[in-house]
């Protein structure tokens, strides 16, 4: 079965004025669009290597699926991590393991805000839960995959490609990442803590 872009979950202008409803539409129905295509090409080509024995191609279609894969579960991740009317602080047992491993919330977001900004080029600001480490981890993550330690899971991803803030503030990416806290979807990302603790 090929892979399909979800809807969001959101109206495209949901997000105003925080994160504005051309970006919205650009970023889920041509970029994110492009790594569901783009996962689904490389699938195809890897199962007909399957059946036609001729693996010469394996390292190349492996990277296009780890590229195009994690683009879209990552997209998948950052459209829910955020919503409107968000914004606050994290609650539940997340706030707690946040306090345990950062000392307070705003040590988080400045670590959080820092691993984004300092992403050379493309990449992800990434807040992750090890649990062979019982620990949580900050990320600043270059292209779509590189997730750190063996293991993380994502909780809070926030896309800081350019096609994912140019249009309003063109190179400000600290403007932007100041205007992402105020549409994050706490509830979602304490839920992910919940089940990746489970
Ligand atoms: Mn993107």
């Amino acid at each position: 079965m090929p892979h399909e872009l979800p809807p969001l979950p959101y109206d495209f202008a949901a997000l105003e004025p925080h994160i504005d409803e051309k970006t919205m539409r650009l970023h889920h129905g041509k970029h994110h669009q492009a790594y569901v295509t783009g996962l689904n090409t490389a699938e195809e080509k890897l199962a007909a290597a399957r059946a036609s024995g001729d693996f010469g191609a394996i390292g190349a279609l492996e990277r296009a699926i780890a590229f195009h894969g994690s683009g879209h579960v990552n997209h998948c991740v950052f459209w829910n991590n955020m919503a409107p009317k968000g914004g606050g602080e994290a609650g539940g047992a997340l706030a707690e393991q946040l306090r345990k491993d950062f000392g307070d919330f705003g040590k988080f977001r400045d670590q959080f805000t820092a691993a984004s900004a300092s992403v050379e080029g493309n990449g992800w600001g990434v807040l992750a839960w090890n649990p062979f480490l019982g620990k949580l981890y900050t990320l600043g993550m270059m292209n779509h995959q590189n997730l750190g330690v063996t293991g993380s899971v994502p909780l809070l991803m926030l896309d800081v490609w350019e096609h994912a803030y140019y249009l309003k503030y063109q190179n400000a990416r600290p403007d932007y990442i100041k205007a992402f806290w105020n549409v994050v979807n706490w509830k979602d990302v304490e839920t992910r803590f919940d089940k990746a603790k489970r």
